[in-house]
């Protein structure tokens, strides 16, 4: 429609938040949305959210995901291209279920497709499949990333070299890792934590090998700290990391992002190296509807996104669908925070 008033309504509205609460996809549940930008678009891999008979509990055993999609734009408000199914369960001879968020890479006209899933011992594992196109399919490798454990891999390339986060709390039994071997102590996911007043959990940080298939290095504890340079503690949930990581480097910093869980931030520490330390700055984006909070952070055509989910078309924790956003940087390199319930 050309009406004079309707041009007006939707030049205010795209100024003040342009996407904000329109989910990007309806014709199925999605979630966890790491975005990239292949061959001039931009492409979404998120975790693909399905409804199973597995009841609720605190380690996340409902989001019981089996098979990817991948998903792509042309630009930013342009409606996602669903390429169907990239990878599924079935073809990952070491993964038996939950398959949770995903994140990709490109190398050498190749693609790399990351993603965690509980092996045969229901362990979480990292796996990485291999295809020729952004989109897939990915041929999965017959074994887990070797040494690989927990949750939500996200890679980051920087010049000519590619660093793989990952980690994740609770159901995602970072915490069990503490002494270097997988150790449960209790049926609960919080069990294994530190006390209140010791550092938090730390996520973990790797090069990749130069065929992007292992950890090209001992992997590495990442240190978020406060401005004062003590370490965050484990007691302080409203800014300790519990997952979700991702990173992205902007005037030549390093921007750490992650979820802090129960308290359903995503909160951003900045530093100097891809391995940080990295100090905590604040939010950038508040909680959303839904349990769980993961976003992405990506530059197209000059303008910085964040791609994030909750729960609008369910209500329901475990059926998400994503969405994006406009992010902005101000000036002092701090990042405005976004608060999606308030607008
Ligand atoms: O989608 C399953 C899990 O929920 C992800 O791995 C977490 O980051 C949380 O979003």
């Amino acid at each position: 429609c050309n009406s004079p008033q309707k041009t007006e309504v939707e030049t205010v509205e795209e100024k003040v938040n342009p996407y904000l609460n329109s989910p990007l996809i309806s014709h199925m549940y999605t979630a966890d949305p790491s975005a990239h930008v292949f061959e001039g678009k931009i492409y979404i891999y998120p975790s693909h959210d399905v409804e199973s008979d597995v009841k609720e509990d605190d380690s996340g055993a409902h989001f019981n995901m089996r098979d990817f999609h991948v998903f792509s734009m042309d630009s930013p408000g342009a409606t996602p291209l669903d390429h169907g199914r990239a990878l599924d369960v079935d073809d990952v001879p070491w993964a038996k279920r939950q398959m949770w968020a995903p994140d990709a890479a490109e190398k050498d006209g190749k693609y790399y497709f990351y993603f965690p899933a509980k092996d045969k011992d229901d362990i979480f594992r990292l796996g990485v499949a291999v295809g020729d196109r952004p989109e897939g399919p990915f041929k999965a490798q017959p074994e887990p990333m070797k040494g690989s454990f927990s949750i939500d891999p996200a890679v980051f390339q920087d010049g000519n070299e590619y660093y793989i986060y990952w980690g994740g709390i609770w159901g995602g039994q970072l915490q069990k890792w503490r002494t270097g071997k997988y150790l449960s102590t209790g049926n609960l996911p919080y069990d294994d934590e530190p006390a209140d007043d010791e550092p938090a959990i730390s996520p973990v940080v790797a090069k990749l090998s130069a065929d992007m298939l292992e950890f090209g290095e001992k992997p590495r504890e990442i240190k978020i700290l406060d401005q004062d340079g003590s370490p965050i503690l484990a007691g302080d949930h409203e800014r300790r990391f519990f997952e979700a990581a991702w990173v992205h480097k902007y005037n030549d910093k390093y921007y750490f992002s992650y979820s802090t869980g129960d308290t359903h931030n995503i909160a951003y520490a900045t530093g100097d190296s891809p391995y940080g330390p990295f100090t905590y700055q604040g939010v950038i984006l508040k909680p959303v509807q839904g349990w769980t909070n993961h976003h992405s952070i990506v530059q197209f055509e000059g303008k910085w996104y964040i791609f994030y989910h909750d729960t609008e078309l369910t209500d329901k924790t475990h059926l998400r669908n994503i969405k994006m956003t406009e992010l902005t940087h101000n000036p002092d390199g701090t990042i405005q925070t976004i608060s999606p319930l308030t607008g």
